[in-house]
């Protein structure tokens, strides 16, 4: 048992009717880490004990816990208009959220789809491309591609063109046409690198091998994240991802960035697009749209894209997809006290100050027992371990925990340890969270 888990607390938890996402349900249960408050760069547990957030909630809460602008948007918005329809119907706040939003989007991005969650905006990313060359009379563009060890999210499309094995294998056949390009993670050749990797832009031209497999007309879209995150945090080559986009170009396949994580500041830019100058035809986002506070989600398209729809009678509805809670008053509202809070404090550049001084912390930790690799980039960084033989996970699970007794949160992915703070993060925080993972690494055989 936890020592630190109040033993009621853990005898209420065992029995609990929660079925918790993505966890150990029966060990978690036995052994909790709960979290009960939050402000600024820290979480509360029940007892009281202060922990150091290493990766932004769920890599969501860029501006910090519980930031009073928002938590007062929220406020006053939800006792002013607590739900109004969106189908056919609306409320002021979606198109003044709109608007606003299209300040900080990547210039090009012109029109805004609203979600409720990354999940959903992949979805939704993906029927639309579907959708846009059909109404273009290009119907045989069927085919999604993502890329193995990709993160899209939970609902159909998205473990279908997702990447990792463990997410998919269980749920059946899942999507039809949907094929995958290969990752970039090269540890023999990458090793170490400190920001993008040197080696493996010529990795993109298995895209090309997909469209000689399958013919180029019948591929809709390719899907990736610009920095594959949950899969385990592969940054991009220097060049792959133009070469992306050129493969995409001569091919008429619409090109769509995952920025669930890589939106909203993470990477010293506002957007992943921004940082690598590479254009997307469509951009998915959720998380740091609201920080975290109210879930929603969004997606982003070039003014083509909304124009492609617009064509047939006026009193025809040109997109049969939304979802009950697109726009949600609250969401708008926290989204509004948002994007203040991110202007303001400058926090959608942040990063790219503190960037330097990251990647040296985070390298500072090339020396500590297992580690054989670290990777970084923005405010993103990845410890990776020598799996325990026979045991793959263990150790990283076992990181996670010690590092929660120890006053820090972080997520790890199998065997790698993912640190994304939210950008308010102070130097001091920053030395703090890596001398806590060297303490953790230490102590882990
Ligand atoms: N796309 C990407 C690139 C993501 O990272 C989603 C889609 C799905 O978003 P929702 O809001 O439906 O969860 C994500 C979410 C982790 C972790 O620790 C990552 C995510 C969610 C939870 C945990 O790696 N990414
Ligand atoms: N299932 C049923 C029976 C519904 O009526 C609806 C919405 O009206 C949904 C699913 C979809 O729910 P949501 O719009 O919240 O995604």
């Amino acid at each position: 048992m936890n020592e630190r888990a109040r033993p009621e607390a853990v005898s209420t938890l065992q029995n609990s009717p929660y079925f918790m996402p993505f966890s150990m349900n029966r060990a978690f249960k036995k052994a909790p880490r709960l979290m009960a408050r939050a402000e600024g760069m820290y979480y509360y547990t029940p007892e009281g004990r202060k922990i150091l957030d290493g990766t932004s909630g769920l890599w969501c809460v860029n501006a910090g816990h519980c930031r009073k602008p928002i938590v007062e948007a929220v406020q006053k918005g939800v006792a002013t208009l607590d739900f109004a329809p969106s189908f056919q119907m609306g409320h002021p706040l979606a198109f003044e959220f709109a608007e606003r939003l299209t300040k900080f989007l990547p210039k090009g991005m012109a029109k805004i789809f609203f979600t409720n969650s990354g999940s959903e905006s992949v979805d939704t990313a993906l029927k639309l491309a579907l959708a846009y060359h059909r109404v273009r009379g290009e119907g045989h563009r069927v085919r999604l591609i993502g890329r193995e060890k990709g993160y899209h999210g939970v609902n159909f499309g998205g473990t279908a063109v997702g990447g990792i094995v463990g997410n998919r294998k269980i749920f059946g056949a899942l999507v039809a046409g949907v094929d995958h390009i290969r990752h970039t993670h090269d540890l023999q050749r990458n090793a170490f690198s400190r920001g993008q990797p040197k080696h493996g832009a010529e990795l993109a031209e298995d895209l090309e091998r997909l469209t000689q497999l399958h013919d180029p007309s019948t591929i809709a879209a390719v899907i990736v994240e610009p920095v594959a995150c949950s899969g385990g945090i592969y940054v991009p080559p220097v060049g792959y991802l133009q070469k992306l986009r050129e493969i995409c170009d001569k091919h008429g396949i619409l090109l769509i960035f995952d920025e669930v994580i890589t939106g909203w500041g993470r990477l010293g830019r506002p957007f992943a697009t921004d940082y690598f100058g590479v254009m997307p035809d469509l951009i998915t986002s959720a998380k740091g749209i609201t920080n975290g506070t109210v879930p929603m989600g969004a997606v982003f398209m070039k003014e083509s894209l909304y124009e492609a729809f617009m064509t047939g009678p006026e009193l025809a509805i040109e997109l049969p997809h939304g979802y009950t809670y697109s726009a949600h008053p609250l969401a708008c509202a926290a989204g509004l006290g948002t994007l203040k809070v991110y202007e303001e404090e400058g926090l959608l550049t942040r990063a790219a100050e503190l960037a330097p001084y990251w990647e040296e912390a985070a390298h500072s930790l090339r020396d500590c027992p297992n580690v054989i690799d670290i990777r970084n980039i923005g405010l993103i960084a990845a410890i990776e371990l020598a799996p325990r033989a026979g045991s793959p996970s263990a150790r990283g699970l076992e990181a996670h925990v010690k590092a929660f007794e120890k006053g820090c949160y972080m997520r790890v992915s199998g065997d790698t340890i993912a640190l994304a703070p939210p950008l308010i993060v102070q130097k001091s925080e920053i030395d703090q969270l890596f001398g806590t993972a060297r303490e953790v690494l230490k102590a882990l055989a």
